[in-house]
């Protein structure tokens, strides 16, 4: 038996999971209970009188909100299961925020313009995202989590959340995207962390 195996390991450490959330789980991950923050830089503070949520496909801009107008915009609650490349997740996370189908809609957008999307942040962090993956209820600009506006840490005043790709996916402090036709990799895609990140295919860096 190596020590991997060795229950006294698996008690210390405490990364049993609950039997009944195991199908929940993705392979190599466990259920925390805390919220923890993972953050490459400091956290930008951008008053909400100077925030804008814009998209634009090369020149052409899009579509791009105020905060007020961002509230105005229809919002959705929505109750999920988060998976962090660093192994933890977390179960039954309560958000709410525009979807992208509410956005491309407010934005006069029938279908999206192009199959990638780059979301970019305050603070210069990227990420890429297939088009597809944003769409259909599966992503959203989220302002605020378990019912209080989000947490600067966490992403506040808004972050892209899509929930069913690794948490690095879902941008915190997110203020535009931009439609690309050629796929290129973000901040954490570029430092080989994998260009897709589905957590149920264990996709955690290039490669896997
Ligand atoms: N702008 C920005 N977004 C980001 C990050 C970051 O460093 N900057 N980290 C990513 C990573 S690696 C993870 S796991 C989650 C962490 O979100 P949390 O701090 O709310 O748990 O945010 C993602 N979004
Ligand atoms: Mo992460």
């Amino acid at each position: 038996m190596n020590n991997q195996n060795r229950p006294i390991a698996r008690g210390f450490r405490g990364r049993r999971t609950d039997p009944a959330n195991r199908a929940r789980v993705p392979p190599g991950q466990h259920v925390t209970q805390d919220f923890p923050v993972l953050s490459a830089g400091p956290t930008p503070h951008v008053p909400l009188t100077e925030w804008t949520f814009s998209m634009h496909a090369g020149n052409t801009p899009l579509g791009k909100w105020t905060w007020a107008e961002f509230q105005d915009l229809p919002h959705t609650h929505i109750t999920v299961d988060i998976h962090c490349v660093t192994k933890w997740s977390k179960l039954d996370t309560v958000w709410e925020g525009v979807t992208i189908d509410a956005l491309l809609e407010a934005a006069g957008l029938t279908a999206p313009p192009t199959a990638h999307v780059m979301a970019h942040c305050d603070g210069g962090y990227s990420t890429n995202l297939p088009t597809a993956d944003l769409v259909g209820g599966r992503g959203m600009i989220a302002t605020r989590f378990a019912d209080a506006p989000l947490a600067a840490a966490h992403g506040g005043p808004a972050r892209l959340l899509v929930p069913h790709l690794y948490f690095w996916k879902s941008a915190k402090w997110v203020r535009s995207f931009e439609f690309i036709t050629a796929e290129r990799p973000g901040f954490w895609e570029s430092l080989g962390y994998h260009i897709y990140g589905d957590p149920w295919r264990e996709q955690r860096y290039s490669g896997d």
